[in-house]
Formats: structure tokens, C-alpha cells, sequence
């Protein structure tokens, strides 16, 4: 188990993968809302167009089942980016149409076998997508398969999409790092007094974190403008003066949510139940991309002092039903996030409360939504005016567990 067998993989899949692309015009190339979903898209993508064949890319912040279905019954060639893995068994029950599926990721892959789905995941190979292979790493040795050295000048951008794995850089994203140093496209430098890497994109040069932040911005705020577009733009071109001033007002907007939304919340816009501390923003955030809600959750928890640090913190809003560069709607959905403050964090670490994730997919379930994350920040989509009952379940589950002794601190 290791990067060799990875690699064995993905050759074993290659002559077949070239076979199908031969056959087709045009591809569907889904990819997640952040830099890591965004490079990786460039770098299939420039793999693909280098085998003569289009890419139609849709940037999705959740795989809804919704969107899986449609491109399903529509066939072809579709790529999963950074998203999918987990899903996997869904993707192939919806895709029966579709002459292959594709998935690439680093998420937590679900087994499934299906005659037309490849799942390419590291973790299948015993090398972890969390801390030694990001989506783009893995993007990067498939196009590298794919089209030989010609991948080579898109190591750089692999190396962008590995700041989302902290820490030393090691193993399957160490070989990317090792490749794109070969470009001379790759310098090392000091970010924050950290021995950091700067990229070369078109003669401009940019610590590769900069760049990251920057791209997660424009995929997630600027989701319903442009963003992922301008996104995968910043990766050919780099940091374009249309593209710095979308980033400007972009940051700008969102400056203006948090404190129309923070301004909310503390006019008795947040609500307690049992252990559950809650507020519902409901069409504040509909422009923006649905993650801003996160980062304000997060936000609140490091900031606001009106909130509890031994109890959840649970936000709503209401989900824009528009994918953008696509005919898809999403109607009458909300998403949830939730956050861990520090107290609560601590009874978690040591098994006396839910984990955060655990609590918000079993609450989502139950009402006919899903949810994925983590021990302390997670979220989900739950159907438009079941949120209270959301909160109601979580609540329940929270008590279950103080009854059955579990939470020796309440
Ligand atoms: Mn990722």
C-alpha cells in the first residue's frame, strides 16, 4: 500500500479513460467551492484539453443529489473533482446512463463497484487524504498519467491546492512539491517568518497561501458571480487586475454580511434550546456561496461574547436554488452549519459529548436532509422549514446522551 500501488491504479485506468475521451466532444467537469476543488479542476481540465477534448465545469458546494441526478440522465463523461468520493455509491446509482464517471478526491471514499465509475482516492491506498495527499496532488499524478511530462508545468498549482493539508509537507503532495520545484516556476520564501513557497504564474510571483485564500474567496463568496470562473482564470493567468478588484469587493461584501449579521444575532437573533444555542439568517447570505455561513459560525465562536462556550452554535440560511453554469435548481432547501466553541471542544476530546459531525447528521437525517464534516465543525442541507425541528432533534440527541450519563459535566 502506497504511492507506487496509487500510481499502478491510476495507469491500469488510463488506455480506457483515453478511449472514452477519444469519443467525445465536450466533458462535465465537477468541482468543490475552494482553492484545492479549483486547482485541481485546472489541472484536469488542462489534461483533458491537451487530449483535444472540451471541459463544461460546474462548481457545486455540496454534492446535492439533485445535481448528481441530472448530470446523470444527461450521459457522457463526467468528472468528480475534490467532492464525490464519499458519495460515491449514490454517483454510480444515479449515473447508469453515463458512458464513465470519474472521481478523484481525498475525502473519505465509500466503496462501490459499477462497470462505468473509477473512484481514484489515496486513502484506497493507504496514504491519507488529510494529512500527506490533497485533491490536486492526486489530479496532478493523473494528469502527469495522462499526458506524460506535458503535466509538468502543472505542478505549481497542485503545490496551491496542498495548502489546505497544514504542516510539513509529505508524502504523495512532498512528490508534487520535488515536481514543481523542477519547473523553476517554484521559489522558496518566507510567509508570516514561515519557510513558505512562492509561485510564478505568467511572471507575477505570489506566495502559494495567498493564492489559495484568494481562490477560495472568489469560488465561495463569489460563487453566484463569476467566482469559480475568475477562479480558474487566476490559475492561467494569475492575479489579474479585473480579477484583484472583484477581490476587493467581494471582501467588501462580505465585511458588510458579518456585521448585518452579527448585528442580527445580537438583537435577540439568538436563541437557546437545551444545549443547543441557534439564530436563522434566512435570505441575508442568498447572494454569496452557502460556506460564508461557516466562516461567520466560526467567526461568532472566536468573537461574539454573547455566545456560550459549552454549547453548539447552530446557524441557518436559506439556500439560493440557482448551480451556477447550469440549468439545475436546488428549490426550497436551508443549510445548516455548526461549531464547537472551546469548552464544549474539550468534553468532545474526551468522549463525554457528540462530536459536532455525528450530532448534525443524524438531526439532518431524520428530516429528510444530509450533513458531513467534522469533531467540531460541520454542515448540511436540510428541506426549507424543517429547521426547527433541526434544533429540536439535536436537542433531544444532546439530552439522550446527558441521561444515559455520558456528559458528566451538565
Ligand atoms: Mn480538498
Amino acid at each position: 500500500m502506497s504511492i507506487k500501488s496509487l500510481v499502478s491504479e491510476i495507469k491500469s485506468h488510463r488506455d480506457r479513460i483515453v478511449e472514452h475521451l477519444r469519443r467525445q466532444r465536450e466533458v462535465t467537469l465537477v468541482f468543490h467551492d475552494d482553492a484545492d476543488g479549483v486547482t485541481s479542476a485546472y489541472i484536469v481540465k488542462k489534461a483533458i484539453e491537451k487530449l483535444g477534448v472540451a471541459c463544461h465545469e460546474i462548481c457545486i458546494e455540496k454534492l446535492f443529489p439533485e445535481v448528481a441526478q441530472a448530470l446523470g440522465m444527461k450521459g457522457g463523461i463526467i468528472f468528480y473533482v475534490d467532492i464525490g468520493s464519499p458519495h460515491a455509491p449514490l454517483i454510480a446509482r444515479v449515473s447508469k446512463h453515463c458512458d464513465l464517471v470519474v472521481i478523484i478526491d481525498h475525502h473519505n471514499p465509500a466503496m462501490v463497484r459499477a462497470p462505468n465509475l473509477i473512484n481514484i482516492n489515496p486513502e484506497f491506498h493507504g496514504i491519507s487524504g488529510e494529512k500527506e495527499a490533497s485533491s490536486s496532488s492526486v489530479c496532478y499524478l493523473f494528469a502527469r498519467i495522462l499526458i506524460g511530462s506535458e503535466a509538468l508545468k502543472l505542478a505549481p498549482m497542485a503545490l496551491v491546492g496542498a495548502v489546505e493539508i497544514p504542516g510539513e509537507i509529505k508524502g504523495l503532495n512532498r512528490i508534487v512539491l520535488d515536481e514543481a520545484l523542477k519547473t523553476g516556476l517554484v521559489s522558496r520564501c518566507i510567509w508570516r517568518g514561515r519557510p513558505e513557497y512562492s509561485i510564478n504564474v505568467k511572471g507575477k510571483v505570489i506566495p502559494r497561501n495567498e493564492l489559495s485564500t484568494r481562490l477560495t474567496i472568489l469560488a465561495s463568496v463569489g460563487y453566484y458571480r463569476e467566482g469559480p470562473k475568475l477562479a480558474l482564470r487566476m490559475c492561467e493567468e494569475g492575479p489579474l487586475p479585473i480579477i484583484e478588484s472583484r477581490l476587493k469587493e467581494l471582501e467588501r461584501e462580505r465585511r458588510r454580511l458579518y456585521s448585518l449579521a452579527l448585528d442580527r444575532v445580537v438583537r435577540g437573533g439568538l436563541h437557546e434550546e437545551g444545549r443547543i444555542q441557534w439564530f436563522h439568517l434566512g435570505d441575508l447570505f442568498i447572494d454569496v456561496g452557502a460556506k460564508v455561513l461557516g466562516t461567520f459560525c466560526s467567526y461568532l465562536v472566536h468573537r461574539g461574547r454573547m455566545i456560550r462556550p459549552d454549547r453548539y452554535l447552530v446557524g441557518f440560511m436559506h439556500l439560493n436554488p440557482k448551480i451556477p453554469d447550469s440549468d439545475i435548481r436546488i428549490e426550497d432547501k436551508s443549510k445548516v452549519s455548526i461549531r464547537v466553541p472551546n469548552t464544549l471542544a474539550r468534553l468532545i476530546e474526551m468522549n463525554k459529548s457528540i462530536s459536532a459531525v455525528d450530532l448534525l447528521t443524524r438531526a439532518a437525517r431524520r428530516v429528510g436532509g444530509f450533513a458531513d464534516g467534522h469533531e467540531f465543525a460541520a454542515s448540511g442541507i436540510v428541506p426549507r422549514g424543517k429547521e426547527h425541528d433541526v434544533v429540536r432533534i439535536m436537542k433531544e440527541l444532546t439530552r439522550e446522551r446527558k441521561e444515559r450519563g455520558l456528559d458528566l459535566f451538565f
